[in-house]
């Protein structure tokens, strides 16, 4: 088998070509918190993302095709299909924070959506809103208008766009809240195949390309606790750590503690144990 060549980094993932048509995404287990790649790692937590990208492909086919092609043995390397990515991000609100909740503050819109007054942080919008953003090289990415959205892939597309976009956050936000999860939010990449047609493509779903909140805990009124990754804040606020590289070293219950909350949303979206997936990625596909 000819070699895989790497194609390009992410804070926390790594791309590589294996022919023309197929890439291989590998999944680390690093993690990022206020932006900064830590020092340790979190055990299997690149296998939780990638099973629960893989799940997630599974169930949205009815909405939009995807990239994927194969889970890897490994559990956390996904053989993808090489698309022509749009130039732009898909989010997806159902709730107001992070960016949005800043735009709104200042302006009363996010991406031009207009939205009632008097919303507090973290309240679930009357409707989930499409908020595409630029796709920034390097910092932060930048909301965007729908208009401009439209400009950058085209009206026809963007209406499509906005619609399948819409359609994958509601399927996944109830699925999600009928395991008490709140999916505040959601981030994802489209990309366009051989075809000419719409394909979810990169990682759908995950702690890192959204917002898990438990929902036992919602109470709108300020910032939420993260399903996943709180534990790493407290830590990283209590030592003082000023959020630039490098980051601090995190201890090892703060490891354990959320290692096992990756597994816990794994399981409780997926309805298979994180062992079951170990033993046969294949499982959440079926
Ligand atoms: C995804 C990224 C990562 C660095 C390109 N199916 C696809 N076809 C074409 N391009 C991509 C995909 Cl997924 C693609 N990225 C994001 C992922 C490391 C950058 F693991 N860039």
């Amino acid at each position: 088998m000819p070699e895989a060549t790497h194609v390009a980094s992410g804070k926390v993932r790594e791309l590589y070509a294996l022919d023309d048509e197929r890439l291989l995404l590998v999944a680390s287990d690093r993690i990022s918190t206020f932006d900064v790649v830590l020092p340790t790692e979190i055990p299997d937590k690149g296998r939780v993302l990638t099973g629960l990208s893989g799940f997630w492909f599974a169930r949205t086919r009815h909405i939009v095709g995807n990239h994927l092609l194969a889970l890897r043995d490994d559990g956390r390397s996904t053989e993808c299909r090489r698309l022509e990515m749009l130039p732009l991000e898909c989010v997806v609100r159902g709730y107001i924070t992070g960016s949005g909740w800043k735009d709104y503050v200042a302006t009363g819109e996010v991406c031009g959506h207009v939205l009632p007054e008097g919303l507090r942080e973290s309240e679930r919008l009357p409707e989930p809103i499409f908020t595409p953003s630029t796709k920034a090289q390097t910092g932060h990415d930048e909301n965007i208008s729908r208009d401009e959205a439209a400009e950058l892939v085209g009206r026809e597309r963007f209406e499509d766009v906005e619609s399948i976009a819409l359609d994958l956050y509601r399927f996944a936000a109830a699925h999600a809240e009928s395991r008490g999860i709140i999916l505040a939010d959601t981030k994802f990449e489209l990309g366009v195949d051989g075809d000419g047609a719409l394909v979810l493509a990169d990682e759908a779903f995950t702690p890192d390309s959204s917002r898990f909140w438990p929902a036992d805990r919602y109470e709108p009124g300020g910032p939420q606790p993260s399903f996943d990754k709180q534990f790493v804040r407290d830590y990283c606020e209590s030592v003082g750590w000023d959020k630039t590289h490098p980051g601090p070293e995190l201890p090892e219950h703060v490891v354990v503690e959320t290692r096992a909350k990756y597994v816990e949303a794994f399981a409780r979206l997926t309805g298979v144990s994180f062992d079951d997936y170990v033993a046969d990625p294949d499982v959440v596909l079926r």
